[in-house]
């Protein structure tokens, strides 16, 4: 009885054991991550907090009446243009839209020079003359911001049947969000790339609205729905999770390398802010935005890197104060810079 019991006892306390290692398992680091080098991680991270960090400086001196225009805030969105562009190869393209800060980031664009374009000065992208909607920058493959709604998606589906031609191995990402999904220029540019089997991807960036309508009293059916019309994948992706946006594109990049045509991807996200920097929100409840924001993408980046223990607080914030020196000469650079003046009015408008 005594052996017995005590036989009972053992076994109870490995089963006591199973269980407390079944109730407290050990965190599963996300494959993606595991996949990635340092230099990669740093990067994704860095690029997120730079899109963030920039915005909120740029809404800060138009607030200060510091700068005028439109400016359309991608904060919330970060993850989608950081994990696209984190998959592409440098000689790569893009197409980008009127939300476009985190495009021209993820591509690597210069920060002082697209603040100065903010800001109106002649050392900005487009000499000061284009605004935060027409920045682009052919060198690093951006073929521009685009304040006309779809404009992108035929571009890039003309960037990327120049690159079949010169089967330089090429492939162009259109960006684009779900107030694109009804336009023409949307179902010709990808039936076009479809047709011949481009090396494109299109991109929507779902943020569930287009101004103050919902999608889906915009698109009669989901973008993710229309791949089949087309003969091509259409996957539907959370936006906000910079590994899932990375693995998607990057498989879709292969594809269209490997001459397999294009992708059309959906990924779904959500803006923090207004439709633009006047944009009173009253279309979206508190609780709407309260939901997304708890999602925010650099916190989930941040969680997900720290519990796998691959950067620590302190490098973190190493990251951060650089971001920082990085905004802050950005602005100086900006503020120093001249204004355009009178005579470059129509320099730059017509071929010379
Ligand atoms: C062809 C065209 N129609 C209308 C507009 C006005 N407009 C500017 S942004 C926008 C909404 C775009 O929504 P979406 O494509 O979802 O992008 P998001 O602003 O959500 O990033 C509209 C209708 C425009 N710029 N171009
Ligand atoms: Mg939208």
């Amino acid at each position: 009885m005594a052996r017995a019991s005590s036989k009972t006892g053992k076994a109870s306390k490995a089963r006591a054991k199973a269980t407390k290692s079944r109730a407290r398992p050990t965190a599963t680091v996300n494959p993606t991550l595991k996949s990635m080098d340092d230099g990669q991680v740093r990067w994704i991270y860095q690029t997120m907090r730079r899109i963030r960090r920039f915005e909120e400086t740029a809404e800060e001196a138009f607030k200060a009446a510091k700068m005028r225009g439109a400016l359309h805030f991608y904060i919330g969105e970060e993850a989608t243009a950081t994990g696209a562009c984190a998959a592409l190869e440098d000689g790569d393209f893009i197409t980008s839209t009127h939300r476009g800060h985190g495009h021209c980031i993820a591509k690597g664009a210069r920060m002082d020079k697209m603040m100065a374009e903010l800001f109106g000065r002649t050392t900005g992208y487009s000499g000061g003359k284009g605004g935060s909607m027409h920045i682009a920058d052919l060198e690093l493959g951006n073929l521009g911001a685009n304040g006309i709604v779809g404009a992108g998606i035929p571009i890039a589906t003309g960037a990327a049947l120049g690159s079949k031609l010169r089967q330089d191995g090429q492939v162009t990402i259109s960006f684009f969000g779900d107030g694109a999904g009804p336009t023409g220029a949307f179902h010709e540019g990808v039936n076009v790339a479809a047709t011949m089997k481009l090396p494109v991807i299109f991109l929507c960036e779902n943020n569930q609205y287009g101004m103050a309508t919902h999608n889906e009293f915009a698109n009669a059916a989901p973008i993710s729905a229309r791949g089949p019309a087309y003969s091509i994948p259409s996957p539907k992706i959370d936006g906000n999770d910079v590994f899932e946006v990375y693995e998607t594109v990057k498989e879709a990049a292969d594809r269209a390398r490997n001459g397999e045509g294009p992708t059309l991807i959906e990924s779904l996200t959500y803006r923090h802010k207004g439709h633009t920097v006047l944009d009173q929100k009253n279309y979206r409840t508190k609780e709407e935005i309260a939901e997304w924001v708890a999602r925010d993408p650099i916190e989930r980046f941040r969680t997900a890197v720290s519990s796998a223990k691959r950067m620590t607080a302190k490098e973190f914030d190493a990251i951060d104060a650089d971001i920082e020196r990085e905004i802050e000469n950005a602005v100086s650079f900006a503020e120093a810079s001249p204004w355009p003046t009178l005579d470059a009015i129509e320099r730059d408008v017509y071929a010379e």
